[in-house]
Order: structure tokens, then sequence, then C-alpha cells
């Protein structure tokens, strides 16, 4: 595992931690749900849908692979090696980054202009010199948009225990401000 890679997962960790009890839980993820939903005010039932589904499963496959004890919580110790194993939690993380990725691009021309991307990402909770470090690194277009696919691979690739270098870690530069 990098250690890039274990800085990325643990950054989401403590994002995902929405009610900032120091492990991740159901409530985080209904949290969660609702500020992306909120931020996703333009796209479409099933677009909401989809996203509200990725981020069930995403709960779902950490209690149910994770917690032994059946306490509902989830440490980061337990968080960090599991969803960086992709042949454990690789099909949920994919199912995860094409409907975060489709929130996006409300209108579906498989273009996501800056400003959508922003909001998206603050109701994550990523810090927005980072996520604007994030949308450069993505390549964007004359026109300020990146492709819904360029952003899907980009989450898969933040869940890969032996990536480094690749525009998800701008989401975990320190940057003055
Ligand atoms: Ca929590
Ligand atoms: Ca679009």
């Amino acid at each position: 595992m990098r250690t890039e890679a274990a800085q990325r997962v643990e950054l989401v960790f403590s994002l995902f931690d929405a009610n900032g009890n120091g492990v991740i839980d159901s409530e985080d993820f209904d949290l969660m749900t609702n500020r992306v939903l909120e931020a996703a005010v333009a796209s479409d039932g099933d677009a909401k849908a989809a996203i509200r589904t990725a981020f069930r499963r995403y709960w779902t496959t950490l209690a149910t692979e994770l917690d032994a004890n059946g306490d509902g919580v989830i440490s980061v110790d337990e968080f960090r090696p599991f969803v960086l194993d992709p042949e454990r939690f690789g099909p949920t993380i994919a199912e995860f980054a094409d409907a975060l990725a489709a929130l996006g691009d409300p209108d579906k021309d498989g273009l996501i202009e800056r400003p959508l991307f922003v909001s998206l990402m603050t109701a994550i909770g990523f810090e927005e010199p980072n996520i604007h470090a994030l949308f450069d690194a993505f390549g964007p277009d004359a026109e300020d948009r990146i492709t819904v696919a360029t952003w899907a691979a980009g989450i898969e690739d933040y869940y890969a225990p032996d990536m480094a270098g690749i525009p998800g870690d701008q989401l975990v530069a320190a940057r003055a401000v």
C-alpha cells in the first residue's frame, strides 16, 4: 500500500465521519447522502436514486464485511485496508464512482462544468482550493469542463492501493490559504 493511498482514504474517512464521533456509522451515510443530494439540485430522480443506492451500498459493504463484532461502527484501522483492497471493495467503489460522476452531468452531455463539480465536492467536505486543483489536474477543456468518464476513473484511482502522483492526490495536499 502506498503512503499516498493511505492518506487519500484517511481523508475520506474523516469526511465521511459526518457526525464527528471518530468512527463511521450508518448515520454518517444518511448525513452525507443528504448533503450531496442538496448540491445535486439539477439532477433527475434516477440520478438521485443512483447516488442514494451507491452510498447505501458503500455503507452496507463496510458493515457486512468489517463489522464482525456487530457494534455498528467502523474504525479507520478497519476502513483503510479494506477500501484499498480492489478485490473486496472494487465493485462497490466502481458503482459509487459512476453514480457520483453522473451527478456532475445533469444535462447528460457527458461533460461536467467546474461550478457543479466544486459544489458536489464541497458537499462531501473537501477543501475548495484542493477541489480546484483536482479539477485542473483532470485537464479541463477550453470551456473549463471535464468528462464524466474522467471523473469516474479518477474516483476509482483514488482508491487504488498502488497509485501515487494521480489527480486525486490533490485533495490530500496541504495548501496555504
Ligand atoms: Ca461517525
Ligand atoms: Ca453536462
